[in-house]
């Protein structure tokens, strides 16, 4: 190293440079060096003229790195010109340049004896050549480009103190058109030593922004920015083109555009990086990858879409951040509330979606038959179906529905159909082999026929008209006869005629010339008549037409009385004949219904019910009504309960060339008496004589091997009441109206027949998979047996009290109308979810109340009409009840008005504790009520009211049948020693 000491400036450098370590020079990322005098170790070889001016030195910079340094102090001496050249700088693409100077400059007022002009400042120069010109040095070819001067000049005390005060003065030089350049520092008198001198230009460095990459660029010398198009990074698309401005201070500007990462490809830190696998990304975009979604996954990397996992499937407008989904399971709880012709069905939705929300429902019809099968109705034969013909009718429609319910109509009487109901969804056609559907096999009631809707007229004349029509489109049955009503059209209807036709023609004779005539024809079939055709207008020629001469007029005189000499002879023969006929009694079935109806008016068409105890041998019956079956074709699976005669058992009963079927069995236990086995056979052989939908079905019984079995449809759901109680308030209001409507479809068809069951109770109807509630229990003393809630009346009877009408039990007049009372109990039931009625109260207790004109309170959330609707059912007056077919149509009107359900009865929560006084005609005043548990101790004490005084009902609800229901009823007890005065009013 080199510490010279004859210098006045450079004490200083000389000692740092002694004990220095060295730093790295870091200059900005925009700045490109053309020369630096620090990173130069050696000699750097400038020019220095003449030789005693300038002084190459080494010594160490603020950073105590090595460095060449010049100096120049000859104050002591007159005009000075010292020079100091560079080496020739080449400008490479540089248009403007920069020179940074370092220096340290003698303040000359601390230099003592100055003789000469002591400069505090220096001059820098500059010379644009196209090649280097050696040593070749011509003063006055530079061109100044500043004189320098120093902030901060030193003196000896700062040499003392070590304080080195360092200049940095940058100047700018340009545009520089040259290949390279020279230059020069001349001193005209300062005490100065150049610490480093750099030259660089600047530049806009390589940069990416908006994943564009923008190359090196160099700035213009002028003011004017340049602009710069970027290109996209890999695995990018430009958005928009971008572009950016490069300035002269070189500084990147205002970035414009931007690109994109392709799909698959996400930003990291500038560059679109794959995506990982169990990720995707579909989009071209600067978001980042997805994580793939429920039921999907992406093996490999750079995923546009993950894959679905077996079994699931995105639908065509899916979009890729969507779970994958699959189509929906069946839809559950089927119901169907048949009304003659038509159907409604209703289903719950599907217990799994599939994931989606695009849930549709079709139903599919198909009209089917028995074939090969024999025994009564239904019970035998596998069914064949086919489509449904085209012109049944679904409202809204049979595809696409978005509630869960659809009306069916117009579709033939007593067939039986089978409807499909499949839920769908957006995939469901992508898995044909996934789809499941809920099936519900109905058979349709007898209606009336449709209208007649054509009417012809044949020929006229002044006093008959002859006629035609054609058959109803829909005759739901044979055709008995049709009935023609015409009048004469000014009389309107104030005097008509009516007559019969069995075929479809038909000639009015007698009518008044020149006349107009209304007429409606009608037809008739076992249900009964259908609707009137639109009035028919015909007019009679007029009487200048035709006259009947004196002649003619004999003719028809004798024509008329031969008429009625041949009726009058037909009738007497049919007289004869029907008198013949009723002496003669045959023994067969049929005739013996005259004598067990019980008096219920029938409807003509409907079988009649045949007791079996009118048979001398009961075996008989069974014989008749019930088919044999091999005991070999029954396998029993395992017990399901315990009847009264033996165990209920389910299993499966498969007759030659027949499907398979589920069955329960119900046994005889060994040991049986011949009483117990015709009562038990009895009960097949009352179930083997019906044939309805919402009746159990009788498939057969064993007689001639042992365990004596009766085999019927085995239902899915066992009892109602058990059923109810398990499912507790999960049905909706619509539900359970269809359930209670089987049963009045049941009841009906029993009491059109003329049978009384005599123990309607939930835990006599049986429920099957798809909620359809069907009647069993048939028996004859059964009554007095089997049923655990029968109670011995006073009587001797055994009676379930609770179910049963007050007539019933007060003196065993068991009919329609008591059936229909203990309906009323089974709609309280069901709506209180198998709630037991009158709850503990004890059966004594419950004829004392009933009798005194209590009723069980409506059940929690009970729709008003529905309360109405037990109400009727438990009129003291018999005939006051509802009959069934009244009640199967009230429940029709509930159903297609489902609105009507929403008014409650009241707002009590369950279980209600309040029985209702509803007497308001039996009892000359409204009656007291209490809590049923108030009310057992009560009871006694009411007897002794005498004088009691009630206040009116002071609430009532208007439901939507306009009838009233009681709600609310104040009630004063004049006399009770448990009742303090201060009560006053109680509000229940
Ligand atoms: O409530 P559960 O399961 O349904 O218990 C009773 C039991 O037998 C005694 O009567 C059940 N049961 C009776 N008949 C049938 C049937 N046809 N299908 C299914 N279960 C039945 C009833």
């Amino acid at each position: 190293m080199d510490c010279n000491p004859r210098s006045l400036l450079f004490v200083l450098f000389l000692l740092l440079s002694c004990v220095s370590p060295s730093y790295p020079i870091i200059y900005p990322p925009n700045e490109v060096n053309l020369l630096d005098s620090k990173a130069s170790q050696g000699e750097l070889g400038w020019i220095s003229y003449p030789s005693h001016g300038w002084e190459e030195i080494s010594g160490v910079d603020e950073h105590y790195t090595p460095i060449r340094t010049f100096q120049v102090c000859n104050v002591m001496e007159y005009s000075q010109n010292n020079w100091l050249r560079t080496n020739w700088i080449p400008r490479q693409s540089a248009q403007k340049i920069y020179v940074e100077l370092k220096f340290t400059l003698r303040d000359c007022n601390s230099i003592p004896l100055v003789l000469g002009t002591c400069k505090e400042t220096f001059n820098l120069l500059y010379l644009e050549t196209d090649d280097d010109q050696g040593s070749h040095f011509r003063e006055h070819m530079f061109i100044k480009i500043d004189t320098i001067a120093a902030d901060e000049s030193f003196t000896q005390m700062d040499l003392g103190d070590r304080i080195l005060k360092l200049n940095t003065e940058v100047r700018e030089v340009g545009p520089m058109i040259k290949k390279g350049f020279y230059l020069a520092f001349q001193d005209v008198g300062a005490c100065v030593a150049l610490v480093s001198v750099r030259v660089y230009f600047k530049k806009c460095p390589y940069t990416v922004r908006n994943l564009a990459s923008f190359p090196d660029t160099v700035p213009m010398d002028s003011q004017s920015l340049v602009e710069v198009k970027g290109s996209c990074v890999n695995h990018s698309k430009e958005e928009e083109p971008p572009r950016m401005y490069c300035s002269t201070e070189g500084e990147w500007l205002v970035p414009i555009g931007k690109c994109l990462c392709n799909p698959g490809y996400e930003e990291r830190s500038n560059t679109c990086q794959m995506c990982r696998a169990g990720f995707y990304k579909s989009t071209l975009g600067n978001m980042e990858c997805s994580k793939c979604p429920p039921h999907s996954f992406s093996h490999h990397e750079g995923s546009l879409h993950c894959g679905c996992e077996k079994n699931y499937f995105r639908a065509d407008g899916d979009p890729a951040s969507m779970a994958c989904t699959r189509p929906p399971s069946a839809p559950r709880n089927v119901i169907s509330s048949i009304n003659e012709t038509s159907v409604i069905l209703e289903w719950s939705w599907p217990e799994d979606t599939g994931g989606r929300r695009d849930i549709t429902f079709t139903v599919l019809c198909k009209r089917c038959r028995s074939v090969g099968g024999s025994g009564s109705g239904s019970n035998g034969g596998a069914l064949r179906c086919e489509p449904c013909r085209s012109n049944v009718r679904f409202l809204p429609r049979a595809v696409g529905l978005h509630n869960t319910t659809v009306t069916v109509g117009d579709l033939l009487a007593h067939t039986n159909y089978t409807f499909e109901i499949e839920a769908q969804n957006g995939v469901s056609s992508l898995a044909p082999k996934m789809r499941q559907y809920a099936a519900v096999t109905i058979t349709t009631n007898q209606a009336a026929p449709s209208p007649v809707t054509v009417i012809r007229k044949e020929k006229t004349s002044r006093n008959s008209v002859s006629l035609s029509w054609l058959e109803p489109e829909r005759p739901n049955g044979i055709i008995l006869d049709y009935e023609i009503k015409y009048y004469e059209k000014e009389e309107q209807e104030t005097s008509y005629t009516i007559l019969r036709a069995r075929g479809c023609n038909v000639t009015l004779n007698g009518l008044k010339p020149d006349t107009a005539y209304l007429l409606q024809i009608r037809a008739r079939t076992a249900a009964g008549y259908g609707a009137s055709s639109p009035s028919f207008q015909f007019e009679t020629s007029p009487d200048s037409a035709f006259s009947i001469s004196g002649e003619n007029s004999q003719v028809v005189l004798i024509a008329i009385s031969s008429a009625v000499a041949i009726i009058l002879l037909t009738v007497l023969l049919y007289v004869l004949i029907g008198r013949f006929c009723c002496h003669s009694k045959s023994k067969h079935p049929d005739e013996k219904r005259l004598h067990f109806g019980n008096g219920h008016l029938r409807l003509p068409g409907i079988r009649t019910y045949v007791d079996p105890h009118t048979y001398e041998d009961p075996s008989q019956a069974v014989h008749e009504f019930a088919k044999e079956l091999d005991a070999s074709c029954i396998a029993i699976d395992k017990v399901v309960g315990a009847g009264e005669f033996g165990e209920v058992c389910s299993g499966r009963l498969k007759l030659p060339s027949k499907k398979e079927i589920c069955v329960a069995i119900k046994t005889l236990k060994g040991g049986y008496t011949d009483k117990q086995r015709r009562d038990f056979l009895a009960e097949a052989s009352i179930m083997g004589q019906f044939d309805h939908p919402n009746i159990i079905r009788l498939e057969g019984v064993v007689t001639r091997s042992k365990p004596v079995m009766i085999v019927t449809e085995y239902m899915e759901n066992g009892s109602l009441d058990s059923f109810l109680r398990k499912h507790d308030a999960q049905f909706t209001g619509i539900q359970l109206v269809g359930m209670l409507r089987g049963i009045a479809s049941g009841m009906k068809y029993l009491s059109d027949m003329g049978y009384v069951h005599r123990d309607l109770a939930a835990r006599n109807i049986l429920v099957n998979s798809n909620l359809v509630c069907k009647v069993s229990d048939f028996g004859l003393s059964r009554v007095l047996e089997d049923d655990p809630e029968a109670a011995y009346t006073t009587r001797g009877g055994k009676i379930p009290i609770r179910w049963t009408a007050p007539e019933a039990i007060a003196y065993r007049k068991f009919t329609s109308a008591s059936d229909a009372w203990s309906y009323g109990i089974v709609l309280w039931e069901v709506m209180s979810y198998g709630e037991r009625p009158y709850w503990e109260m004890s059966n004594q207790d419950v004829i004392k109340a009933v009798d005194e004109g209590y009723r069980l309170p409506p059940p929690m959330d009970c729709p008003a009409t529905l309360y109405q609707l037990m109400l009727d059912c438990w009129q003291k007056e018999r005939n006051n009840r509802p009959k069934f077919e009244q009640i199967v149509s009230i429940l029709d009107k509930l159903i297609r008005n489902p609105g009507t359900l929403k008014i409650t009865a009241n707002t009590t929560s369950r279980p209600a504790n309040l029985l209702l006084d509803r007497s308001s005609s039996e009892v000359p005043s409204m009656g007291t009520m209490g809590d049923w548990m108030d009310g057992m101790r009560t009871l006694p004490c009411k007897e002794a009211f005498s004088g009691v005084s009630y206040s009116s009902c002071d609430t009532l609800a208007k439901t939507s049948t306009d009838r009233v229901v009681l709600t609310e009823v104040h009630v004063t007890p004049a006399s009770c020693p448990e009742w303090e005065p201060s009560m006053g009013i109680t509000t229940l």
